[in-house]
């Protein structure tokens, strides 16, 4: 999987059973109420880019998480202060890569 969603911090899992994954060029909305407004910790495989809203259907505020060529980037949302406002925030993501 080339981006990948946590909803504990650290890349943990919570109260999930399993990370959300997405292949490159896969978008997703989250619909369920389980997933909106849960993700902590995200994984992006190198070479590859995952943007996130913190609303529905590719709206709101927007964040964007570029991987290094090289190496695989992991982030705890609320470690970061430009990061924080995203924690149990992110109702939409996309995830690309580059070929
Ligand atoms: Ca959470
Ligand atoms: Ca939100």
């Amino acid at each position: 999987m080339s981006c990948i969603l946590y909803d504990d911090s650290d890349c943990v899992l919570d109260h999930w059973t399993l990370p959300i994954e997405l292949r490159r060029n896969e978008r997703r909305s989250f619909t369920r109420y389980g997933e909106r407004n849960e993700v902590e910790s995200v994984s992006i495989k190198a070479g590859c880019r995952l943007t996130v809203w913190t609303e529905m259907n590719y709206r709101g505020s927007q964040y964007v998480f570029n991987a290094p060529y090289t190496q695989d980037r992991h982030e705890t949302l609320k470690r970061d202060v430009q990061l924080a406002f995203l924690e149990d925030n992110i109702e939409s993501v996309e995830c690309t890569c580059r070929p």
